[in-house]
């Protein structure tokens, strides 16, 4: 089934100079871009987006390294797109990752990790609505 998934691009993403290798590596492995912008995560958005990882301990500096510079929430649509996205990132862990994947190629570590990807469909749908309007979506595929 085609469907969404929300990957970000984090600030170490957009330090290190390699948005355009990244994007590039996410439309060669088939997945069509349907929304992206740039923005400065504030700290009430990194917190509801995290909100699940609050009680753990790394949560307050992963707060501050995802509001320390800009990043690119882009809303991606192919088949089976979550766990195709999530095969393509590699694991959390970059010393885990598969070769080839964006993490393994470009993560310092577990928390600088280049890339973020919805880990559900359901998660997915609502990681989008933090960042894109229904609107902005819509006139996307409009175009398509
Ligand atoms: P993922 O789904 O691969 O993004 O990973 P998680 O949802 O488990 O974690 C979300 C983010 O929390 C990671 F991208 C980085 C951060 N994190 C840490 O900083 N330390 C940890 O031990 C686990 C996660």
């Amino acid at each position: 089934m085609t469907n969404r998934t929300l990957a970000i691009l984090k600030p170490d993403c957009v330090r290190k100079e390699l948005i355009g290798k990244v994007i590039s590596q996410i439309q060669s492995a088939g997945f069509r871009i349907l929304g992206l912008k740039m923005v400065r995560l504030t700290e009430d958005t990194a917190k509801g987006f995290y909100e699940v990882h609050k009680e753990r301990q790394f949560f307050k500096d992963l707060i501050s390294y995802m509001t320390s510079g800009p990043c690119l929430p882009i809303v991606l649509e192919k088949e089976n797109a979550v766990e195709e996205f999530r095969k393509l990132i590699g694991a959390t862990d970059p010393a885990k990752a598969e070769e080839g994947t964006i993490r393994k190629l470009y993560a310092e570590n577990i928390q600088e990790n280049i890339v973020h990807g919805s880990d559900s469909n359901e998660n997915a749908m609502k990681e989008i609505s933090h960042f894109f309007s229904r609107r902005e979506l819509l006139e996307i595929n409009g175009w398509n």
